[in-house]
């Protein structure tokens, strides 16, 4: 069923800057859906390096303020920014889907979960603010509190256009930061949608300003000297070189980059619902997760079995457009991406030990001229390129393992450690999962991706770097201690 009431005028973008919106005078911004490129989702123009200078100096200037303005007023913005959120989750999540790809069903949940996470910090908001200790000298206390950083630059991917740009930017201004955010330029829409919630919330000016820009003004945003610090998700690349520039300025930075993540099935796992939680973990948001599903490691004795089961599911999911209910699966979230993907697996079809178990081919009905790609299952006999790099698209690779070391060995292969999931009811294998998989986040008999807002999130080796996001463990990076040594003076109380 395609959603007959879905509005497809051209929506206008702008950047909000100081608290001004602005239509911007930079290059024309065009956003365009993956699932029909010829069709414009919303337009505008990039903001400038004026709009960056007046952006930064409207945040140094709200920080005072916004950091000493009580906590449950903060608190209470947040929450109220959720309510818009919930209330709009519906057009606005047929916007995330039209714009960005995932399925409608996906896109609505994006936006409720990003009205929750912004609940989670509300909430937060009257958490302790420190801690105290005893001191060695009598009439003496010690506090440890937590203080805002100041002006935090927040730099965002495509594929939660929502989700994440609330997990940074919820936490930054909840403990009293201001916020200067670039998001990734091809879900510029929903970025103004997640602004708007905000400023309809009552965040006073200056607190948040949104720059619509290119890659360029994102890393410009990262050297501005009116940056305290910076909070990055995207690709390895790019994290890398935010990482270098913050290192050179010793300014804290906190990143969350690459993944390559396993799901173990060992030979005691219930099939049916593993490979149902494989399909989801690699599949949902067509594979574009740092948290996705991108390889498999099937014990010998269920493999044939269970890659039975897996690749006929596979071959069936209902790949379309990503507003018809009907669809599974939607495009990646641009023909360039879409191209890039192919050309990695096609590469990988001459290798020895390399073969495709289903999909592969591209579409050559109307789906061929979007950023469709057919869900794919690669099988590798031999130590392969596609085993350790990122694609970021619908595509599983597949190994074999003799036995649960092997297993484990083949699922921390390489340098990246955000998730992984282990499917088995025998408690001395998730024992074992537990204490050596190298891995930020484990699921046992769960897919691989997934992040609540209330538990600390984040890998482990190449795949992030700085501390962890989410939870209470925002806070380490989004505030600074400052210990305080208490003591009244001797003189005598009158
Ligand atoms: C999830 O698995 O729901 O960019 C969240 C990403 C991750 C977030 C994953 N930082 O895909």
């Amino acid at each position: 069923m395609t959603i007959g009431a879905f509005d497809r005028s051209v929506r206008s973008l702008r950047s909000l800057v100081a608290g001004e919106w602005r239509d911007g005078e930079g290059d024309e911004l065009l956003d365009v859906s993956p699932a029909s490129p010829g069709e414009t989702v919303a337009a505008g123009r990039l903001a400038r390096n004026s709009d960056l200078d007046d952006a930064v100096a409207g945040a140094r200037d709200a920080f005072p303020r916004w950091a000493t303005t009580p906590h449950h007023v903060r608190g209470r913005i947040l929450e109220r920014a959720a309510d818009v959120l919930d209330a709009r989750a519906v057009p606005w999540g047929e916007e995330l889907s039209w714009e960005e790809g995932k399925v409608r069903a996906e896109g609505i949940g994006e936006v409720r979960r990003a009205a929750e996470i912004l609940r989670f910090y509300a909430g937060e908001a009257f958490r302790p603010v420190g801690e105290v200790f005893a001191s060695p000298r009598p009439g003496e206390q010690i506090q440890v509190i937590h203080r805002p950083v100041g002006v935090t630059a927040v730099v965002t991917p495509f594929n939660f256009p929502v989700a994440i740009p609330a997990w940074k930017i919820a936490p930054a201004l909840g403990y009293g930061n201001t916020v200067v955010w670039k998001p990734s330029g091809l879900v510029p829409l929903l970025a103004v949608r997640l602004a708007e919630a905000l400023v309809e919330a009552g965040l006073p000016d200056g607190v948040l300003s949104l720059l619509l820009g290119d890659g360029a003004l994102g890393g410009q945003l990262v050297e501005h000297p009116g940056v305290d610090a910076v909070t990055f998700t995207g690709s390895t690349a790019v994290g890398r070189s935010l990482i270098a520039t913050c290192g050179r300025l010793a300014r804290p930075v906190q990143a969350e980059m690459g993944g390559k993540n396993a799901s173990v099935v060992l030979a005691d796992a219930d099939l049916e619902p593993a490979m149902e939680e494989v399909l989801a973990g690699a599949f949902r948001s067509a594979g574009q997760k740092c948290t996705a599903t991108s390889r498999l490691v099937v014990e010998e004795p269920v493999a044939d079995a269970f890659l039975a089961l897996l690749t006929e599911r596979v071959a069936q999911l209902r790949v379309g457009d990503p507003l018809d209910d009907s669809s599974e699966m939607g495009p990646v979230v641009s023909l360039r991406a879409r191209d890039e993907i192919r050309r990695a697996v096609d590469a990988g079809t001459s290798r020895p030990g390399f073969s495709i178990l289903t999909g592969g081919h591209p579409y050559d009905d109307d789906r061929r001229t979007g950023a469709f790609l057919r869900p794919t299952v690669v099988g590798l006999d031999v130590d392969d390129p596609l085993w350790c790099e990122e694609l970021f698209g619908p595509v599983l690779s597949v190994r074999r393992a003799r036995d649960i070391q092997e297993a484990f060995r083949l699922a921390d292969d390489g340098d990246f450690g955000l998730s992984a999931a282990v499917f088995t009811d025998d408690l001395r294998a998730v024992t074992a999962a537990t204490e050596q998989l190298d891995v930020g986040v484990l699921h046992i008999n769960s897919e691989t991706a997934g992040a609540d807002p209330h538990v600390p999130f984040g890998g482990a080796k190449q795949s992030a770097y700085g501390p962890k996001e989410q939870g209470r463990a925002a806070r380490e990076f989004f505030t600074r201690t400052k210990t305080v040594y208490v003591r009244a003076s001797e003189r005598r109380a009158r």
